[in-house]
C-alpha cells in the first residue's frame, strides 16, 4: 500500500477549520450549554427557529462526521501514514472527532431541551387559575330613556318608525311646509353633504316617510339622531336625539294632543305631573305649542332643577298643518292629526341629574356606568 507522505497533520487542521467555520452559527448554544433551555430563550430564539436550527445541526453532523465526510477520509488514511507519524496523526484525528462530536452533541442537547420546554409552556393550562371575567356592558343612558319613552307610547298603540338621517330637501323642508327662504335651510343651521343632501335637523322628517308608508289612521313614534350646526354647550350638541310622535285620524283635535302628552309625562314622572301649553310657531303645525311639564323634583314649587320656575320644557307640538297632509296626498278635509317632537338628551340630563349634556357623548365609561 502506498504511504502518505504529505503533511497529514495539516489536513487535520484544515478539516477542523472547515468544521469550525460552519459551526460558528451554533457556537452561542455551545457556549451557554449547561444553562440549557434558558440559554436559547436568552438568545431570543423562537420555538420555530430552534426547531429549524436542530434540522440544520443534523445536516452539519452528517456532513462532518458521516461516511463521506472529510473526517472519515482522514480516518481511512491513518493506516497509510508513515509509521513514524502514524501515532501522532491517529491521535489528532481522534481528538478532532471527539471535539466535533462533543460540540454537536452539546448544542443538540441545548436546543432539544429548549424545544421541549417551549412546547410544554405552550400547551400548559392551569385549570386552577381564575378566569378572565368579561366585563359586562350596559345600555347608554340615552338608550335607556328612549326605551322607556317607546314603551309608554307603544302601550298607547303607537308603532316605532325609523327614517334616514340624510335627507333630500323634499323630506327635510318642502314637505314640512318650510318655505324656500326659511333660515333653517341655510348652511348656517343645517349640515349639507357635498352633493347637496341635508343631515336631518329634526325627526319631523319621519312624519313624511311614515305618512307615505302607511295611510291614516296612523300612530307612529320616531326616535333618532338629528344634526344641527349648533355650538356645543351645556344644553346643545351638534348631534342629539329627538323623538317624534305623529297621530293622524278622523276628528283629531288639540284636546287629543294635550291628553296624550299629559298621559305620557304622568307615566314617566308620576301621576302628579301637570302640563302646560304655550303658543308657538312651527311651519309644519298649526296651531303650534311648546309643551312644559311640572318639575318632577319640586313638583312645581320651584327648585334648582327647574331654575325656580316650577316648569320644565318638554318640546314642540301642534296640529299637523294641512299643507303637510297635502304633500303626502292626505285630504285635510277628511283627516287631521297632531305631532310633537322632544329632545331626548336634555330630558336625559334632567332625569339623571347631569348638568351638561356633552357628558353623554364623551364615552367615559366611569361616567356612563353610573346609569344602568
Ligand atoms: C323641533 O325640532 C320640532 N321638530 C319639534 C316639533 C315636532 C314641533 C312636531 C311640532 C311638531 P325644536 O327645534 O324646538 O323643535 O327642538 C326640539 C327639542 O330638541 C328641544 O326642545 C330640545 O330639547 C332639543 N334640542 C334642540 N337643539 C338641541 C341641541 N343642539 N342639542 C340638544 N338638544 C337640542
Amino acid at each position: 500500500m502506498k504511504q502518505v507522505e504529505a503533511e497529514p497533520l495539516g489536513d487535520v487542521e484544515a478539516v477542523s477549520k472547515a468544521f469550525e467555520q460552519e459551526f460558528e452559527r451554533f457556537a452561542r448554544f455551545y457556549a451557554s450549554a449547561g444553562e440549557q433551555s434558558s440559554a436559547a430563550r436568552g438568545e431570543g430564539v423562537s420555538l420555530q427557529a430552534a426547531e429549524s436550527l436542530l434540522r440544520d445541526l443534523a445536516e452539519l453532523r452528517t456532513k462532518h462526521t458521516g461516511k463521506k465526510s472529510e473526517l472519515a477520509a482522514l480516518k481511512k488514511i491513518i493506516g497509510r501514514v508513515s509509521p513514524a507519524d502514524r501515532a501522532a496523526f491517529a491521535q489528532s484525528v481522534q481528538a478532532l472527532e471527539a471535539s466535533i462530536v462533543e460540540k454537536l452533541d452539546r448544542v443538540d442537547e441545548t436546543l432539544k431541551a429548549f424545544v421541549q420546554h417551549e412546547r410544554i409552556e405552550r400547551e400548559r393550562l392551569d385549570v386552577t387559575l381564575p378566569g378572565t371575567r368579561l366585563r359586562r356592558g350596559h345600555l347608554h343612558p340615552v338608550t335607556l330613556l328612549r326605551r322607556r319613552i317607546e314603551d309608554i307610547f307603544v302601550s298607547m298603540g303607537y308603532a316605532v318608525e325609523d327614517g334616514p338621517e340624510i335627507e333630500t330637501d323634499f323630506y327635510n323642508f318642502d314637505a314640512l311646509n318650510i318655505p324656500p327662504a326659511h333660515p333653517a335651510r341655510s348652511a348656517h343651521d343645517t349640515f349639507y353633504t357635498t352633493d347637496g343632501l341635508a343631515l336631518r335637523s329634526q325627526t319631523s322628517t319621519v312624519q313624511i316617510h311614515a305618512m307615505q308608508r302607511r295611510r291614516p289612521p296612523l300612530r307612529v313614534l320616531a326616535p333618532g339622531r338629528v344634526f344641527r350646526r349648533d355650538t356645543p354647550d351645556a344644553t346643545h350638541n351638534p348631534m342629539f336625539y329627538q323623538v317624534e310622535g305623529l297621530l293622524v285620524d278622523r276628528g283629531i283635535t288639540m284636546g287629543h294632543l294635550k291628553g296624550t302628552l299629559e298621559a305620557f309625562v304622568q307615566r314617566l314622572f308620576g301621576s302628579q305631573t301637570r302640563t302646560r301649553f304655550r303658543p308657538s310657531y312651527f311651519p309644519f303645525t298649526e296651531p303650534s305649542a311648546e309643551v312644559d311639564y311640572s318639575c318632577f323634583k319640586c313638583n312645581g314649587a320651584g327648585c334648582s332643577l327647574c331654575k325656580g320656575s316650577g316648569w320644565i320644557e318638554l318640546g314642540g307640538s301642534g296640529m299637523v298643518h294641512p299643507n303637510v297632509l297635502r304633500a303626502v296626498d292626505i285630504d285635510p278635509e277628511e283627516f287631521s292629526g297632531f305631532a310633537f317632537g322632544l329632545g331626548i338628551d336634555r330630558m336625559c340630563a334632567l332625569v339623571y341629574g347631569l348638568d351638561d349634556i356633552r357628558l353623554l357623548y364623551e364615552s367615559d365609561v366611569r361616567f356612563l356606568e353610573q346609569f344602568k
